[in-house]
């Protein structure tokens, strides 16, 4: 069912996502430099009223604009920041010029729960705790997010995760131009991975957010909603 974009998604669509069966996938995709790799894991099955919740906090979050080529432009997706980074930390600020998503003044049950569960997951010994998430609400098939990497020093080392509930949307990764052998590429060299409801895609490799870049397009294919939460350091 195609939602409106005017109002956030119905009770029984909400009902439908929250009861869908968590997929239980392990799954590494190991990347052709030989040091980085894609994981596919099970991560969080959320309460349908959680999930209601977070998409209706989301869904009122104007977009944020930002500048592109000169002109004022919306980001074509909802948005939302949760968690601490130490004192007088007021949120993330991302883009050029960078544009600050103030960090809500509670953290939302499911969004602790991902963090809960990417804490004991992913973390390795002598790294920082995930502290904060940016939560993205992809709220119709136009709705995306372009190439880009997550390199800025504070996302989160050798593991970058990104948790999803609702509508599967497609996630792809390929290598930066300036690090790729010919400097061109093919579509063979997009590597294609589905963000299932329930899932988690967990970016690793020390070198991964210097060498690869990953989106999720848009889709002309009729879909609901589509929640991300992606836990920072
Ligand atoms: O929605 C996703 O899974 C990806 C989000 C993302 O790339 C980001 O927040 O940097």
């Amino acid at each position: 069912m195609i939602p409106d974009p005017r109002s956030p998604p119905r009770a029984h669509q909400l009902a439908e996502m929250a009861d869908a069966e968590p997929v239980a996938i392990s799954n590494r995709t190991p990347l052709p430099d030989g040091r980085s790799s894609v994981l596919q894991m099970q991560g969080v099955a959320p309460d349908a009223g959680d999930l209601e919740s977070l998409i209706l906090l989301l869904s009122l979050n104007p977009r944020t604009s930002c500048k592109m080529y000169g002109k004022v432009v919306q980001r074509p997706r909802h948005e939302a920041v949760f968690g601490k980074k130490g004192i007088g930390w007021e949120g993330y600020a991302y883009g050029k010029p960078p544009v600050l998503i103030k960090a809500e003044k509670t953290m939302h049950p499911l969004v602790q729960r991902v963090l809960d569960h990417a804490n004991s997951h992913l973390r390795k010994d002598g790294e920082g705790e995930f502290t904060w998430a940016l939560a993205n609400l992809y709220f119709k098939g136009s709705d995306y997010v372009s190439w880009h990497a997550d390199d800025e020093a504070d996302v989160g080392g050798d593991s970058v995760p990104t948790y999803s509930f609702g509508c599967e949307r497609r996630f792809l990764v390929r290598k930066k131009a300036s690090t790729s052998s010919s400097g061109k590429r093919g579509r063979d060299d997009v590597f294609e991975f589905s963000a299932k409801h329930g899932s988690c895609i967990v970016m690793q490799g020390c070198d991964f957010q210097k060498d690869w870049e990953h989106c999720v397009p848009k889709t002309a294919k009729p879909c609901g909603p589509r929640l991300s939460i992606t836990p920072r350091k």
